[in-house]
């Protein structure tokens, strides 16, 4: 159906019509022992999970909710960089269908004019210094055309944002391939040094003023880049450079 172009990345492709979080059910499988490289498909989700525990709005046949099982041989502490990767490939397959301009926001969230039509969550099982499995779940708003009266003045769609509707498969394959490509650009170097200015170049953060809040304290500064680590280098007024992990802080455009 998808005629995907990779060589491991959604070679078993499990579809769900609904499902609690496609994430979940790829933990359980992971559990079970599935291998590296499945995906993970809903057409609706009951319980679609954000981060730090927030909720993701999955209605049906709308989107694309879908979640990569993956078992890289890297350190647990990288795994977060993993999201960085699925934003470049949203990014780059959102752009190649769309006349208006998708931006990543760091860490993870996929923009266009300004509000958010997608969004990341990786999760991550590791005992000592092994990744057990990681999850990479991804949300995509496509065809959606109302939001729910919380989430409609920062949430959009494709499909809202371009006037028209799009064929999810065609969007799944270019999200899957271009995943591979860059995770196996990532697993040369196990960093992203060969992926920053990629990513920069496709950040609405850099270079632009951001508040953040770090430890509930609020900051302002300019980001100017990420690491190789993807971390957000972040300068305040007093000239000092910071470097911020996505864990500890929210950022904010002004
Ligand atoms: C995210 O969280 O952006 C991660 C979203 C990951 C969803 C995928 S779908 C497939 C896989 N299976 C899952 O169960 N999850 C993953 P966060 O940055 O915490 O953003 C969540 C916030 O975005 C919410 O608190 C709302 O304010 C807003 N939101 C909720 N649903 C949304 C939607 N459909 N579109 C845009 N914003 C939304």
């Amino acid at each position: 159906q998808y005629d995907l172009k990779t060589t491991v990345l959604g070679k078993e492709i499990i579809v769900y019509n609904q499902v609690d979080s496609t994430n979940k059910q790829a933990k359980k499988l992971a559990i079970d022992g599935e291998k590296h490289g499945t995906v993970i498909l809903a057409e609706e989700q009951l319980e679609g999970k954000g981060r730090r525990g927030r909720l993701w709005k999955s209605p049906p046949n709308k989107g694309i909710w879908l979640s990569i099982i993956l078992r890289p041989d890297l350190h647990p502490s990288k795994a977060s960089m993993l999201t960085l990767i699925a934003g470049l490939a949203v990014v780059h397959t959102i752009n190649r269908y769309t006349k208006n301009q998708a931006f990543i926001k760091w860490p993870n969230d996929i923009i266009i004019n300004e509000k958010k039509v997608s969004g990341t969550l990786t999760e991550m099982s590791s005992e000592l210094d092994v990744i057990n499995y990681v999850v990479v779940g991804i949300g995509v708003n496509v065809n959606t055309t109302d939001f729910d009266d919380e989430i409609k003045e920062i949430a959009t769609s494709l499909a809202n944002e371009e006037g028209k509707s799009f064929e999810r498969a065609l969007l799944v394959k270019g999200i899957l391939e271009s995943f591979e490509k860059f995770y196996d650009q990532f697993m040369v170097d196990k960093d992203l040094s060969h992926l920053i200015n990629e990513y920069e170049d496709n950040c609405i953060n850099v270079d632009k003023t951001v508040r953040v809040i770090l430890d509930g304290q609020e900051k302002i500064g300019k980001a100017i880049g990420i690491t190789k680590m993807g971390e957000l280098r972040f300068v305040q007024a007093s000239g000092e450079e910071m470097i911020l992990n996505s864990g500890e802080v929210s950022v904010r455009g002004l």
